[in-house]
């Protein structure tokens, strides 16, 4: 049976014959060209697929000599050259009959590796090979919610991989198919710990710990980073302060990088949570983001690291609208940030929503590199129970036009750089990852992290292509199947978003575990973790006017994007309810009224998850029968919840609209 650890680096024996024997004339020896750990890794991780796949061992040898029909690893800057390639950027090509990959750097030849095993995996041919792929963002990383304690915030896959109180003596051996797992996809870069940071990791005793995992990673071309608590001073340095523009604080964190850069030389920089949800920060000394930044970066002074500066803020103001809190705080430090900052922006406004618009801040910064977070751990996606490939969120967040510069402004060109011409650029994906035996809780959980991993190299890939890459090297290869299984991933996003917050409904959930409905929820300890604060549901309609009658949060965006969500009549009525308060009965542009169209998303978005398994069950003798059952049995689970769901809401919902649940939907008397 599959257990599922393998993700989609399985190497299964190729069934069909003459594709093997293909393969295997193809790949008769390897040759490493170079001592270095990243080379040796890649010839050992194309040493191990080869075996798998063409079932039998493929040896590494010195130099080709004239012969053929091998693999020729090599380092080369100046091949490069002529393609501009950058840093991580591979060629993949045939050249008097070996396979050669080359790159100007050996973390680009890893890729390359790994570019070429993909194409075995998905049993692509291997005459004539012409790959060549460069990526379009610098700094491709997961965010790790993980404590020191073992535990992970909105982790639904088990603890946390990292095993402190072992490190650094024991070395999981889980670390390196995780490296592995990373560099197939081209992240080149962790933090180890949540943004919620304790001060413990930047002891020396912690020090030593993360420098073994930054060990296990280097060879794979990952750098580790940590979140920092930034009154790390004062609870690990014993000074009164944590005042930025104190001398004896900065003095502080200039000596703690110094440290922890003689314990991992080639550290990766912080990441901080300031200011946030009770997390301490600079505004605690009358100071701002920007004040806090730039002294970590002059900590960093000539060391080769960055800091990541969450603009994830908001404040509990009844009469507020949380949407515009984080531009109220960084507009006006855009120009303010040192060159070694990036401000790192979630996707959305609020908070990882199951869709949201974009971040107003993408493209409203341009003089600061932003760092685009997204969420790859479903805390308001149904944790690891329901089934949610999360490309299309992604991919409709990157090709959203900012119309920053004008029109194709997009957030992923905001992002790699090329609106403002930044040099610098990051993307981060928060890790869905824990010691969950097949790693994600949920098995088709594995594809977001691959799909996170794919995009963050290149934004311009197709939600549907990864998807079924994705399902070739982890589930079957017999084109049908995969085309069953591709297919009802691409929908399952829009499916979960029909039965739990259609129309632009946002925040609806569960208080504090972020799970099932409670659109009902109107007291808490903030006014900004209630429903009814986002719902405005009364007798007339329903939905946050984010208009200039309402919070006027819309203005926020570029006047073309205002004018395409201003007007009820002519937005997407995917985002109606994000900006317009909507009477019940106000026709749509579907052809129903607000609230008929209301019960009908809720209603055929839960019919639709029968179909997902009904779709499912359909590729059951392709599937392992094991990794089958339990999706299977998770999407009887999510099938039960999405009626919870529907029925919480559409009855809640009806109490102010007191209509009738339209014909179709009405049950049986
Ligand atoms: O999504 C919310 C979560 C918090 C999280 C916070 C953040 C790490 O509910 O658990 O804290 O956002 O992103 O900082």
């Amino acid at each position: 049976a599959d257990d599922g650890y393998r993700l989609w680096l399985k190497y299964d024996v190729v069934a069909d014959a003459a594709l093997r024997k293909e393969y295997q004339r193809a790949a008769q020896f390897i040759v490493a060209g170079g001592e270095s750990a990243t080379l040796k890794t890649a010839a050992e991780e194309l040493q191990q697929g080869l075996q798998g796949m063409l079932g039998k061992a493929v040896p590494m040898v010195g130099e080709e000599k004239g012969r053929k029909g091998g693999i020729i690893l090599r380092t080369d800057a100046a091949a490069a050259k002529n393609a501009p390639l950058g840093p991580e950027g591979y060629r993949v090509f045939t050249d008097k009959q070996n396979i050669v990959i080359t790159g100007r750097t050996d973390a680009a030849v890893l890729y390359g590796s790994f570019a070429l095993l993909r194409q075995l995996q998905t049993r692509q041919p291997l005459t004539n090979l012409a790959l060549t792929s460069t990526p379009k963002i610098q700094h491709r990383l997961l965010n790790h919610w993980d404590n020191p304690n073992g535990t992970v915030e909105r982790g639904y896959a088990g603890s946390s991989i990292w095993k402190w109180y072992e490190l650094p003596e024991v070395i999981d051996p889980r670390y390196r198919d995780y490296a592995r797992a990373n560099a197939s996809v081209g992240i080149n870069g962790v933090v180890l710990n949540n943004v919620n940071a304790s001060a413990r990791y930047l002891t020396a005793e912690y020090l030593q710990k993360v420098a073994a995992v930054a060990g296990v990673l280097r060879p794979y071309g990952i750098r580790v980073y940590l979140s920092v608590f930034w009154a790390a001073p004062k609870t690990i340095g014993g000074l009164p302060t944590a005042d930025p523009l104190d001398q004896k604080v900065r003095q502080w964190w200039t000596s703690k990088t110094d440290e922890i850069y003689r314990a991992i030389p080639d550290f990766g920089g912080f990441l901080v949570k300031a200011n946030s949800e009770g997390e301490p920060g600079p505004q605690d000394y009358g100071r701002h983001h920007a004040d806090g930044a730039n002294m970590l970066a002059a900590a960093l002074g000539q060391h080769d690291g960055l800091v990541m500066w969450r603009a994830f803020v908001y404040k509990a103001d009844a009469k507020g609208d949380r949407f515009k809190a984080a531009s109220q705080e960084f507009l006006p430090l855009d120009g303010k940030f040192a060159p070694k900052v990036l401000v790192q922006v979630k996707n959305g406004p609020i908070d990882f929503q199951a869709r949201e618009p974009f971040h107003p801040l993408f493209g409203a910064m341009p003089r600061t590199p932003l760092v685009l977070e997204v969420q790859l751990t479903q805390e308001y996606l149904g944790f690891a129970t329901h089934a949610v490939y999360l490309a299309p969120l992604i991919k409709e967040c990157l090709d959203a036009d900012t119309h920053a510069k004008g029109p194709a402004s997009t957030v992923a060109r905001v992002v790699d750089g090329s609106v403002d011409q930044h040099a610098v650029s990051g993307i981060a994906g928060v890790a869905n990852i824990g010691a969950d035996r097949n790693w994600t809780g949920h098995p088709l959980g594995q594809a977001n992290w691959y799909a996170y991993g794919r995009l963050a190299w290149d934004h311009t890939l197709t939600s549907q292509a990864i998807a079924e890459e994705w399902t070739r090297q982890t589930l079957t290869t017999e084109p049908r199947a995969v085309a069953t299984v591709a297919g009802l991933m691409q929908q399952t996003r829009s499916i979960y978003v029909r039965y739990t917050t259609p129309l632009g409904l946002h925040h609806i959930m569960g208080q504090s575990i972020h799970y099932g409905p409670e659109p009902w929820l109107a007291q808490s300890d903030r006014p900004d973790w209630t429903s009814v604060y986002y719902h405005r549901a009364d007798s007339e309609g329903l939905g946050f006017d984010r208009t200039a009658t309402g919070s006027n949060a819309l203005k926020l965006y570029q006047p073309a994007v205002q004018q395409l969500w201003g007007n009820p009549q002519t937005i997407a009525p995917d985002y109606l309810l994000w900006f317009h308060h909507v009477p019940w009965s106000q026709p749509l542009s579907t052809g129903r009224t607000l609230w008929d169209e209301l019960c009908t998303r809720y209603y055929t978005g839960a019919d639709s998850v029968q179909w997902l398994q009904q779709q499912w069950a359909s590729v059951r003798p392709q599937l392992d029968a094991a990794l089958h059952a339990d999706v299977a049995a998770r999407l009887q689970t999510q099938h039960k919840e999405a009626l919870w769901w529907r029925d919480a809401c559409v009855l809640y919902f009806q109490t102010w609209s007191r209509r009738p649940i339209p014909a179709p939907f009405t049950p049986p008397q």
